[in-house]
């Protein structure tokens, strides 16, 4: 049966690149991937409406997208696909063309006075929906897209050495898809600007999962120095972010006539993925993982390092686990997580 609608802004349902196969972002474990098809090798065609759905992971009302769990009936093994709807096109012609032509069909539900309510269907090239498959996917990414509930967690320098540090290092997370992009493997056409300084350079490159349209720009900047995560940065890596932030505002206001005013840009702590990486989104694009608990502006970080050289490995950072993910259950058992409530502790 399908769940209910969720509220969470989850970026388990985030845009994400049209009709592409065997993506894997955000995904745990992706060592258990099929590795045999990455973008750097031919993908094997699926043929979706062989898809039988077995259970609704997640039906987000607000991103208006579903996670589904099926499998093909031609191929062993199991699938998660994620539909999504699409962003409107802010080109007026492109507008007329896909809503308003003798082609859109308007089917009304009523009149009351000056106001009538339609179901509209519009044009066939402008009624397609965002869709990602997952095949074969694996139990974890059955359980990463599945609606969990969500758990604050504040982590102390100690609790990343002792309970996260130790997480990260056993799970081997893939980072294959970076080194891919960084050797010029994988994805060269979506390359904005490289800079191939070894210290301080990176390459800008459009996220998988942006739609192409410039109101949800979204960019990433992979750096060449090997850097786990935010909590490994000190002063010694200023000229590295500094050099992120100027030459890849430059950069992106050159190629899409944005100014450095309106990017937001950030890195996710916890990251999915272990390897430094700065995220670059239009600021008026609402992107999944721009809130607080999750996203740290660049600016801040910079800022930080220039008043305090070992700032993050200091700092309390906080951030939100889903109930029964590994590290809910690691800062649990070590009694860094609360989860007992007046009703459970029968408090006055
Ligand atoms: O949450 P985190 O900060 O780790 O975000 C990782 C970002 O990498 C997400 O915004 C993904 O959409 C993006 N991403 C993940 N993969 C696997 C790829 C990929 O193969 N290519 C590109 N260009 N972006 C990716």
């Amino acid at each position: 049966m399908a769940e209910k609608c969720a509220n969470v802004n989850d970026s388990d349902c985030s845009p994400a690149k049209k009709v592409k196969l065997n993506d894997e972002d955000a995904i745990e474990n992706t060592d258990e991937r099929n590795t045999s098809e990455n973008d750097a090798t031919p993908e094997t065609e699926l043929n979706l409406s062989n898809f039988k759905v077995t259970k609704v992971l997640q039906n987000n009302c607000v991103r208006k997208s579903i996670c589904i769990k099926g499998t093909f009936e031609d191929r062993e093994g199991l699938a998660v696909v994620l539909l999504e709807q699409k962003s409107f096109p802010h080109d007026e012609s492109i507008l007329e063309k896909g809503f308003f032509d003798e082609k859109t069909l308007f089917r009304k539900h009523f009149t009351n006075d000056i106001y009538r309510n339609y179901d509209c269907f519009p044009t066939e090239e402008y009624n397609s929906i965002q869709t990602t498959v997952i095949y074969p996917a694996t139990q974890n990414h059955i359980e990463k897209y599945k609606r969990h509930e969500l758990y604050m967690i504040d982590e102390t320098y100690e609790l990343y050495q002792q309970v996260t540090l130790p997480y990260i290092e056993s799970k081997s997370l893939s980072l294959e898809w970076i080194t891919n992009i960084l050797e010029h493997k994988a994805e060269q056409e979506s390359i904005i600007y490289e800079d191939s300084d070894k210290d301080t350079g990176f390459v800008l490159i459009t996220d998988f999962k942006w739609d192409k349209q410039l109101d949800t720009l979204k960019l990433l900047a992979l750096p060449f120095q090997k850097i786990k995560s935010l909590r490994e940065l000190n002063a010694s890596h200023l000229p590295l972010l500094r050099n992120i932030r100027d030459a890849g505002t430059t950069a992106i206001s050159k190629k899409f006539n944005i100014p450095a005013s309106q990017l937001r840009i950030y890195f996710h702590y916890q990251p999915s993925y272990y390897y430094l990486h700065v995220h670059f989104c239009y600021l008026m694009f609402e992107a999944p993982g721009i809130y607080v608990a999750k996203a740290h502006l660049l600016s801040t970080v910079i800022s930080n390092l220039e008043l305090m050289s070992d700032y993050y490995t200091k700092a309390v950072l906080s951030y939100v686990v889903f109930k029964d993910s590994p590290l809910y259950e690691k800062f649990k058992s070590r009694g860094a997580l609360e989860t007992s409530t007046c009703e459970t502790l029968d408090c006055k």
